[in-house]
């Protein structure tokens, strides 16, 4: 949530408010959210917004610095995107972690109901299951990562690599987007531990009420998260969004190929590397300047974070360098466009797409793909996808590519403009059906319903690999 001056509050933006929005409306009113609320050094109290309570925990901006830009976002993120960027290790930034995880921790346990289901999202609050576990051991508590878990190998140079993973077994379920992701987590706790990790099931030993050594099982699996698809597709069968999307080809001047990229300014998202791509082909002849566009949404991210200030300089060097060897007047190779758009103008642009290029270096998911895919309701487009998003594991009619083969991602450039009509449609159709069944429902029911049946003493928390 973030609040603006007037007093009204805005959505924020990214894949975990768009996931969890539709899990939280669907809840009757019966739930609370407690989350930042997107401005530093201020208090609100508890409010009601369309019928969930949402409770704020305050953040100075001492914390925002230390804690958000700096441990979750520019040494966590970093880490856990297999250092595509060098993280930052500052024990001053950690001690911050620690200090908000426990306040997060402490105001979800004085607004839970006696047993109730509490799920924490994300790697900022990796330490709040355990937190909460302590203050409240009638509670219910999964955890859920949105972004990917690293190989070991990575993993092991975070100097509070064990505290990290004691805080996430502190949860009964912990979720992964991707099977890789929840294996690299079982081998952290075998390594670091020595703990008995097998299939899904983790046995972290314990000492019960009166001393006496026990096992307590957390399950450690994937749920591959997903988008409200019916959403989607409605947007897209509207008429003034179909005509948005007309209007958008004509802005362009009508050009034969239109290409699009939808990302958050980030360096894992691999933005230069496929205006590269497109770059190459323009100079060798491959694409003809003016005939094919790149259009890129790249929404603003973490813009005091200083890696994230050099990637803007970057890609916006290159789109200049592109834009200065191939525009003519009028007509840009590349437009950029560095803004948020509402989801309206998102779903046109996809309907104006023919080619949507996802080439992640490394994503935890990507909404962004399922987006592009359940808006298709024409079964038109083609989607070239990284095979390092996890998004990669579901939608295999897309083209799979490997973002650091530029020769590949021209490859498939090339493959998706010159595809038959009938093999778009043919893959369109079957990466619609999984993103249709498989929705964000889905995603949420089945982590809830592996949660409930967790619950100590509700017996069987045995999970079979095909319900996510
Ligand atoms: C994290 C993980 C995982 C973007 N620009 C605009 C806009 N967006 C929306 C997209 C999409 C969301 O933001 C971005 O989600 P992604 O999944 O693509 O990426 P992250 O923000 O990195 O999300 C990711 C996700 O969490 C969920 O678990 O999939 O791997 O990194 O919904 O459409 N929306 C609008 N205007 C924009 O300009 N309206």
């Amino acid at each position: 949530m973030e609040n603006g001056d007037g007093g009204s509050w805005k959505r924020s933006p990214g894949g975990l408010v768009t996931a969890l929005e539709p899990v939280m409306n669907a809840n009757d009113g019966d739930g609370a959210w407690v989350g930042w609320p997107g401005i530093a050094d201020r208090e609100f109290p508890p409010f009601e917004s369309d019928g969930s309570l949402l409770v704020p925990v305050p953040l100075s901006e001492q914390e925002v610095a230390d804690y958000y830009e700096g441990f979750s976002n520019d040494t966590l993120w970093p880490l856990y995107h297999d250092v595509i960027a060098q993280p930052s290790y500052h024990r001053q930034w950690w001690e911050s972690y620690q200090r908000v995880n426990r306040r997060f921790a402490e105001a979800a346990a004085a607004v839970a109901d006696e047993g109730a289901t509490v799920w924490v999202q994300d790697y900022q609050l990796q330490l709040v299951p355990a937190m909460l576990r302590e203050l409240r051991p009638d509670l219910v508590i999964g955890f859920f990562n949105h972004i990917p878990f690293p190989a070991y190998g990575i993993y092991s140079q975070l100097p509070w690599r064990r505290q990290i993973l004691t805080g996430l077994l502190g949860a009964d379920v912990i979720g992964f987007q991707r099977n890789a992701d929840a294996g690299n987590f079982a081998r952290a706790v075998r390594r670091l531990f020595g703990y008995s990790a097998k299939g899904t099931i983790v046995e972290v030993p314990e000492t019960d009420e009166d001393g006496r050594p026990r096992i307590r099982q957390v399950i450690a699996r994937h749920f591959p998260i997903s988008i409200d698809s019916a959403a989607y597709q409605e947007l897209a069968a509207r008429p003034e969004v179909q005509e948005r999307a007309r209007q958008i080809r004509f802005e362009l001047g009508d050009p034969e190929v239109v290409m699009l990229g939808v990302d958050r300014l980030d360096y894992t998202k691999g933005i230069a590397h496929r205006m590269n791509a497109f770059g190459e082909l323009l100079a060798e002849g491959g694409l003809a300047p003016g005939r094919a566009v790149l259009v890129q949404v790249a929404s603003p991210s973490r813009e005091r974070v200083e890696t994230y200030k050099t990637l803007r300089d970057d890609i916006e060097l290159t789109v200049g360098r592109i834009n200065g060897d191939y525009a003519t007047i009028g007509h840009p190779a590349i437009h950029y466009l560095h803004t948020s758009f509402p989801r309206e103008e998102m779903v046109a642009l996809f309907l104006a797409a023919d080619v949507m290029l996802v080439t992640a270096l490394r994503d935890g998911m990507n909404l962004v793909a399922k987006e592009y895919v359940a808006s298709r309701i024409d079964d038109g487009g083609v989607l070239i996808l990284s095979e390092f998003a996890g998004a990669a594991d579901e939608l295999k009619s897309a083209l799979l590519i490997n973002p650091h083969d530029i020769d590949g991602v021209k490859g498939a450039i090339l493959q998706a403009i010159r595809m038959p009509q009938r093999e778009r449609a043919t893959r369109m159709r079957a990466l619609r059906r999984r993103v249709r069944e498989h929705d964000v429902e889905r995603w949420s029911s089945s982590f809830l319903d592996v949660l409930a049946r967790a619950r100590p003493g509700s017996g069987d928390a045995v999970v079979t690999p095909d319900e996510a």
